[in-house]
């Protein structure tokens, strides 16, 4: 097995300290990072979606091996930036306002950090203004996470403020959450809707056209 596959199998099985070590080695042994980064990290990443869509991962599997991933990331940043390695698109995400469920979030914006998006993470208990300004800054996609019944109408409330900024045909905007589906998408005027964070990467690359 050469090194990227085993960056590759380590971030599968969500060992990170295994991933650190090993992408250590690679660049010490001249890899470029965005091979490290295509075939070790994205693709295992896709592996563990596609895990996740068979029913043989789970949500846990899926956090592991995103913090591995991330991980590995916090390492390969700095190199990819000196290669120059353009991201696709910037994406703000964020739970709305009155949420403070942090992890699918987290989990969805590591998933598209992987997948080569540039990530604006706006946190948990975003207000709409926080979303519009976000959009001003140049973020492609508006990405919102709600886990509760009481919180999606915030989600309304953004897609409104950004209109009401005049900025609607800038951004495509997603939502994803438990309380949410594809219905509710139509309904607030939403472009999209993923159920899942691997999903969620597939509709945001459909959306920006990559
Ligand atoms: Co809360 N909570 N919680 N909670 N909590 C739920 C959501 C609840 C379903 C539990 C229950 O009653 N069975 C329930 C909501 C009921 C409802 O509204 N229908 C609930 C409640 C009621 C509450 C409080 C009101 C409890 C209270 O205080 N009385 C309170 C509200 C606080 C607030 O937000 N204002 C509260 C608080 C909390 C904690 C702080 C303790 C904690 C959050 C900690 C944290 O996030 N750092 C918490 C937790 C952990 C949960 C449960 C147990 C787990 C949520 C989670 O992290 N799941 C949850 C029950 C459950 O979901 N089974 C529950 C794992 C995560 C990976 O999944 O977030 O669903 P999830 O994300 C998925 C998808 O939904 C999707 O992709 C992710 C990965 O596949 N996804 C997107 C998410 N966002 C997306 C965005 C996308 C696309 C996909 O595109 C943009």
């Amino acid at each position: 097995m050469s090194l990227i596959e085993e960056i590759r199998e380590a971030v599968i099985q969500g060992q990170a300290p295994v991933v650190v070590e090993k992408v250590k080695q690679a660049l010490e042994a001249g890899e470029s990072a965005e091979v490290i980064l295509n075939q070790g990290l994205i693709s295992a990443m896709q592996r563990v979606g596609e895990l996740f869509e068979e029913g043989i991962a789970f949500v846990p599997e899926m956090l592991i091996a995103a913090r591995a991933m991330d991980k590995a990331l916090q390492i390969l940043r700095p190199h990819l930036i000196e290669q120059g390695v353009q991201p696709i698109a910037k994406v703000a995400v964020g739970t709305v306002k009155g949420d403070l469920h942090d992890i699918g979030k987290k989990l969805v914006a590591m998933m598209l950090e992987g997948s080569g998006f540039e990530i604006m993470d706006l946190g948990i208990d975003v207000p709409p203004e926080k979303f519009v300004e976000a959009v001003r800054q140049g973020a492609k996609v508006v990405a919102l996470s709600a886990l509760l019944t009481t919180t999606m109408p915030n989600m309304k409330h953004v897609v409104e403020a950004i209109q009401q900024a005049g900025l609607r045909g800038q951004t495509r905007i997603i939502i994803g959450g438990a309380p949410v589906n594809q219905a509710y998408a139509d309904q607030i005027g939403a472009d999209g809707y993923a159920p899942d964070a691997s999903s969620a990467v597939r509709k945001v690359r459909e959306l920006v056209g990559a």
